[in-house]
């Protein structure tokens, strides 16, 4: 099933020339309306009129997440604030976030694409679905929320946590569809269990899963302990939320970019060299319809494919593969983005502590973990007679990480020099997970 079998099913042709068309506008109006663009073409020695074909984006600069932050929190809006309906963010400490807007238009193109991808999994306005992405800056809960009920679906919009009542809900209004997180979703079916409920018998059909890397083994397991299709959803809140690739329920096997509305190259993390289809390298999404925020060139740092063969869906729009890294060290725990320097941020900020850590990341159960350990200083070593002091440390950086950045950590302080030392790169994080 396709929601918009116009623009899903383009030729490529045509395709293609609207894609240009667009491409032109958007280059012409963030060169006039957007200060950091300006400035960035400039600097290249590209103006606006310098795109003629497809291909000449390539002769653009990049836009960054540090030129996000540099220009936090609304430097790289191109519309006025009144002009700005919505606005989301990534978690972070102060000055450090990402934050997005959204112009009325903005959120019904969003709205369509959601829809778009609801229906790409089989959905109806006949079906309900439990949606139990995060509701609030995070663009998850929202962004499924609008283009769940623009395809007239039956929302519950229960967000995140409080699994016990999220079992009970999908018990008593039985839901025929879920989003959320995979490692939620699995989540979901083991505390299900336990409270000896069986989990394949509940109306559940189908999942739109993303925002967070998973795999085929959990898309087995998932199928398997819920008896449901699971589907792969891709996005990010610079380009929009989610609904900016998403699996079909035909082919289930990567995932359809909204290409009439999102340029997609990938690149060489490390030279910057545009590669060809098929080719793995850090995915770049150029968005050419979006008012409030447009972006040319946005290195997104996740590491994929783009597959160019036709989808037997009827789609004519490429597929991106499975999200398989990141080009840096973003770490994405329980669903948040998170970055050591994040972390390190929030311990530098507090007293009593040492620019000696280790951040360790497990998957136990179906639930990430996060342990920090982190040397105190001699200081308040000596004085550590009274208990007290460290446990209260403890109990601030914990608080702290919880504030600034959203994820529950376990903190354990250390004494001083008793961390490794590194000769050369420094590597503080260990990721245990096997996804
Ligand atoms: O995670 C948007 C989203 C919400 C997507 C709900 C899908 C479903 P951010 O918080 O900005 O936005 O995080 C974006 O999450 O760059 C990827 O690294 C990762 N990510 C998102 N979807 C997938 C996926 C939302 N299907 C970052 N597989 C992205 C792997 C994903 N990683």
């Amino acid at each position: 099933m396709i929601y918009n079998e116009e623009f899903e099913t383009l030729p490529r042709e045509v395709l293609e020339a609207l894609q240009l068309k667009r491409l032109k506008q958007v280059v012409q109006r963030v060169y006039h309306t957007v200060g950091f663009y300006r400035r960035a073409f400039d600097e290249a020695g590209v103006q606006p009129d310098d795109i003629k074909t497809l291909d000449d984006l390539k002769k653009f600069p990049f836009t960054t997440k540090q030129d996000l932050r540099d220009n936090y929190p609304f430097g790289l809006f191109a519309v006025p604030m009144s002009s700005i309906v919505r606005l989301h963010a990534s978690s972070g400490t102060t000055g450090r976030s990402t934050v997005v807007g959204y112009t009325k238009r903005d959120i019904d193109t969003w709205s369509e694409l959601m829809a778009r991808c609801f229906v790409a999994a089989g959905l109806t306005k006949n079906d309900m679905l439990h949606n139990a992405y995060g509701y609030g800056l995070f663009t998850g809960g929202l962004g499924a929320h609008y283009g769940a009920e623009r395809l007239g679906a039956s929302v519950i919009p229960i967000s995140g946590g409080n699994t016990k009542r999220q079992i009970m809900i999908l018990q008593d209004f039985g839901p025929t569809a879920i989003c959320c997180t995979p490692s939620y979703a699995l989540n979901l079916a083991e505390q299900g269990k336990e409270m000896g409920i069986d989990m394949k018998a509940l109306k559940l059909r189908v999942g739109i899963f993303g925002a967070e890397p998973w795999s085929e083994k959990m898309r087995t397991e998932i199928e398997n302990v819920l008896g449901i299709k699971a589907l792969n959803i891709y996005g990010l809140s610079e380009i929009m939320g989610p609904g900016v690739a998403m699996e079909c329920l035909e082919g289930r096997n990567g995932m359809h970019v909204f290409e009439d509305h999102f340029l997609v190259e990938t690149i060489d993390p490390t030279t910057g060299a545009v590669l060809p289809p098929g080719e793995e390298g850090e995915l770049v999404f150029t968005t050419i319809t979006k008012e409030a925020f447009p972006l040319v060139r946005f290195r997104t740092r996740d590491i994929s494919r783009l597959m160019t063969e036709p989808c037997r869906c009827g789609r004519t729009l490429y597929r991106m593969d499975r999200v398989m890294g990141r080009s840096d060290d973003m770490l994405i725990i329980r669903g948040v983005n998170v970055f050591p320097s994040q972390i390190e941020a929030v311990l530098m900020g507090i007293k009593g502590l040492e620019p000696h850590y280790q951040i360790i990341v497990d998957r136990i159960g179906n639930l990430d973990t996060l342990e920090v350990q982190v040397e105190v200083s001699e200081q308040l070593f000596e004085n550590a007679d009274e208990v007290k002091v460290l446990q209260n440390t403890e109990r601030r950086i914990v608080k702290d990480i919880k504030d600034y950045l959203g994820v529950s950590a376990k903190v354990k302080l250390v004494e001083p020099k008793s961390l490794q030392r590194f000769e050369g790169k420094v590597s503080r994080v260990q990721d245990r997970r096997h996804i």
